[in-house]
């Protein structure tokens, strides 16, 4: 029986729901910390920061946090985990602020500033799995192994220097920089990844520090002398998608389609001859199995949302809060994230109202798709002016790049010659597995809305690089020619995407087999492969993919 509650920081700026799932996995209640008075008598303080450096620490001063925090943090002794912003805000100060601005003055517990990766050597934010090397042996990582990786989403980090050494638990490399991923000093322990969304070995993390609040062990870490060249990978990840949708019976199922056709083909006596929706499961139930057999992240897309409001739909909401429950890696939802107006009612929801209603339910991050076309198409006839309105930006901005996702849903359209092509498109040379029916060497990828049942005239690589520019942090890319088909990923598309935008790109439409996983991040630049039909069906197994690439030298997620 635990002996104390968890005094939560919440501060009201983000989703934290899967902070506090993660406490209750671990056997812990939670108070929330919402007069600055607890904060002296908290017996074990968690600090999970959200949103931006900037509006952290102003929210801390406005509601007379900062002093308080300062004093419970002066004497090493009282225990606290600060996670990603809530590690960052123990520095004495961060770039993260506008332009032209001063830098911001954090909490000052620990020397030295946070600053930003450098884009024009990595893509960033740096987002996924990756490694520890151990700077301390602690009782917080008694029950993880070095090797374990855990989850990180962060544009900002803080370097280990001279001065903060003392301090720092764990180290990690990104693109060969080293950052700080982990300190301890005393009581006070702080991650750069976040433990919520790290699977296990996150929970471990969790129950490693609460033990230790528990019994009183902190002071038995001790410094490890570290090998200057040692270094970690980013690991290339595994999706799975859950696309979901209502069958004609009413109920809320996950589906998958051949080239986005979900309807069981020619059955019959039927009048269309047209069977009902496959049904491959129900959404948490099988989500909750991926997550056991170790996907890196899970993305539920509601598929039929341009019929319906989002904001209607609740099943989908409850998926997401169901899922929180149990699962801690990364959840991404997709379908209807835009504006909105009930005609019924008349009223009217805007896109970040539609998002920060999934994050509260739970996502780490919304997926958006029909509105990144049409954003993009504004973004060009307005001659690459931003407007602010559109659904990424608004989303980006309160939320971060890194919670932004693009799926993009582009058919092949065959040519024989590049100069055929109007030159706005970026027409692409096939290899010699993907020719044209006719023989043809060149395609572009035109996009398409409402879950592909509308083209539009603008190709994938336009789009991409677009939602870029607007703000988004990552693109899932689908092909809808592949999708169901098992015979791999559209390499040239993969390569044309991921090619074009520094921002991680998530492979889609088509794996059959482990080879496929391997032979796409061995051949293009994407960061993470998604699958769907494979997994449900039961034919491959996520662990095959991940020992076929650590195989092949790519580095896959390990995980206890
Ligand atoms: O336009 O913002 O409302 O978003 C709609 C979302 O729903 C988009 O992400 C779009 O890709 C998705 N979607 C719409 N219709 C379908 C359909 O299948 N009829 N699913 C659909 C797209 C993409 C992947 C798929 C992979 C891998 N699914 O989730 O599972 O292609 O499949 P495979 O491994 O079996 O080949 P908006």
């Amino acid at each position: 029986m635990p002996s104390f509650k968890v005094s939560l920081l919440d501060y009201g700026a983000g989703n934290v729901r899967s902070v506090r799932n993660a406490i209750s996995a671990c056997g812990y209640e939670i108070e929330d910390i919402t007069e600055a008075s607890q904060i002296a008598h908290a017996k074990a303080i968690v600090f999970p920061g959200v949103g931006s450096y900037g509006s952290a620490m102003k929210v801390l001063k406005e509601k007379g946090f900062d002093q308080p925090l300062r004093d419970y943090l002066e004497g090493r002794d009282r225990p606290f985990l600060g996670i990603c912003l809530g590690m960052q805000t123990l520095f004495e100060s961060s770039d993260e602020h506008e332009e032209g601005a001063e830098a911001i003055p954090g909490l000052g517990v620990i020397p030295g500033k946070v600053i930003k990766f450098d884009e024009s050597k990595m893509a960033v934010p740096h987002i996924g799995w990756n490694g520890r090397i151990l700077h301390q042996d602690s009782p917080i990582l008694k029950y993880v192994d070095a090797e374990e990786d855990v989850y990180f989403v962060h544009s900002y980090y803080a370097p280990v220097t001279d001065e903060n050494k003392e301090w720092v638990l764990t180290s990690t490399t990104y693109s060969g920089q080293r950052f700080v991923s982990a300190v301890q000093r005393g009581s006070v322990v702080a991650t750069q990844f976040h433990p919520e969304k790290s699977g296990k070995t996150g929970l471990n993390v969790l129950k490693g520090f609460l033990e230790a609040v528990e019994n009183g062990t902190f002071h038995q870490a001790k410094n490890i002398d570290v090998e200057p060249a040692a270094h970690t990978d980013l690991t290339k990840r595994i999706v799975v998608a859950l696309d979901v949708r209502t069958n004609d019976h009413g109920d809320l199922v996950v589906t998958k389609g051949d080239q986005y056709d979900v309807r069981e083909n020619h059955k019959q006596g039927s009048e269309t001859g047209r069977g009902g929706v496959r049904n491959l499961g129900k959404p948490v139930a099988l989500a909750s199995r991926y997550y056991e057999e170790g996907a890196d992240e899970i993305a539920f897309l509601n598929i039929t949302s341009f019929r319906e409001g989002v904001i209607e739909d609740m099943p989908m909401l409850q998926v997401l809060e169901q899922a929180s429950k149990s699962i801690f890696v990364p959840l991404t939802v997709g379908g209807g994230i835009r504006s909105y107006s009930d005609p019924k009612s008349g009223q009217t929801w805007s896109a970040l109202e539609v998002a920060a209603r999934y994050f509260r339910a739970g996502a780490d991050k919304v997926s958006i798709g029909s509105d990144a076309v049409y954003a993009s198409e504004e973004l060009v006839a307005n001659g690459g002016k931003c407007t602010g309105e559109s659904s990424i930006e608004v989303i980006s901005q309160v939320y971060g790049a890194q919670a932004v996702v693009i799926s993009i849903d582009p058919k092949r359209v065959f040519v024989s010659d590049k100069e055929s092509v109007n030159e706005k498109h970026v027409v692409v040379e096939l290899d010699d597995d993907s020719v044209g029916p006719n023989g043809e060497r060149f395609c572009w990828y035109q996009c398409t809305v409402k879950g592909g049942r509308e083209a539009r005239d603008i190709c994938a690589v336009t789009v991409a690089k677009a939602a870029q520019y607007l703000g988004a942090g990552e693109i899932m890319l689908n092909c809808i020619d592949m999708d169901g088909q098992g015979k791999g990923y559209d390499l040239p598309l993969m390569k044309a995407v991921s090619g074009a935008v520094s921002i991680p790109v998530i492979a889609s439409s088509g794996a059959g087999n482990e080879s496929h996983f391997v032979k796409v991040f061995k051949e293009t630049g994407v960061q993470a492969a998604l699958a769907a039909g494979i997994f449900h069906r039961n034919e491959v197994e996520i662990k095959a993919c991940k020992n076929a690439m650590t195989k092949s030298g790519i580095e896959a997620r390990k995980s206890s």
